[in-house]
């Protein structure tokens, strides 16, 4: 197995912790060419990573993949539990892709104060901790945010909430936990997997900041 990734990018980490929490031995390698270049793209024609190749078979997208590896490796789980218990950890993989980390990523436009728009990106860092306010009326973390075990759920929000961290100063601002996504977030950052993925997850994004961000 193969997955196409780079330490600083937040779906890439999800997918790493996917494959090392169910045991899976695959080889980390960045993008051939970067992404979205004309070289990667004949492999992953969206250019994006993560990506994952497996033997012949080539699949990007991270909720695809994980849908993926949780078909092929079944064991140990990530979605455990009936329908009801899966379609709920979908829904909060999905809230995280589609309604919680855009407004963060598109703050990445207004990192240059002399080219900043000071509204628009006030209004993404608004939207962005509303969407984690939102979370303390979706989630009833028991402890893990779908339950008593650890699921796809837990993991696209550990290096998104981090890299939040780093970029709510850049414009003055401190993003904030409610208490029940503080919890969590406590109770996951034990898991040694989840911690380490997250640790080099913000130290590369640390040293992209400090590097100049290009
Ligand atoms: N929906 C995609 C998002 C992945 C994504 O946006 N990855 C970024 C890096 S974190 C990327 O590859 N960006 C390159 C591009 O947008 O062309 C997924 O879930 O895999």
């Amino acid at each position: 197995m193969i997955l196409y990734a780079l330490p600083v990018s937040t779906y890439s980490a999800k997918v790493r912790m996917q494959l090392e929490l169910k045991g899976i031995d695959y080889d980390m390698v960045p993008p051939p060419g970067g992404y979205s270049t004309p070289e990667y793209m004949q492999i992953v024609p969206l250019g994006t990573i993560p990506a994952i190749r497996d033997g012949d078979f080539c699949i990007s997208e991270s909720g695809v993949i994980a849908s993926y590896l949780e078909e092929k490796f079944p064991e140990p789980s990530l979605m455990p539990g009936d329908a009801e218990d899966r379609a709920r950890q979908r829904f909060m993989a999905q809230y995280h892709d589609l309604w919680l980390e855009p407004h963060l990523r598109r703050t990445f436009a207004h990192v240059d104060p002399s080219t900043r728009d000071e509204v628009a990106s006030s209004d993404l860092l608004d939207k962005f901790q509303a969407r984690i306010d939102m979370m303390e009326g979706l989630v009833d973390p028991a402890p893990y945010l779908c339950g008593d075990k650890i699921s796809i759920a837990d993991l696209a929000f550990p290096a998104t909430f981090t890299l939040s961290e780093l970029m709510f100063p850049i414009f003055g601002r401190d993003v904030s936990f409610g208490p029940k996504v503080q919890a969590w977030r406590e109770t996951i950052y034990q898991n040694p997997v989840v911690k380490a993925v997250t640790d080099e997850s913000r130290q590369a994004t640390i040293d992209w900041m400090n590097s100049g961000g290009g």
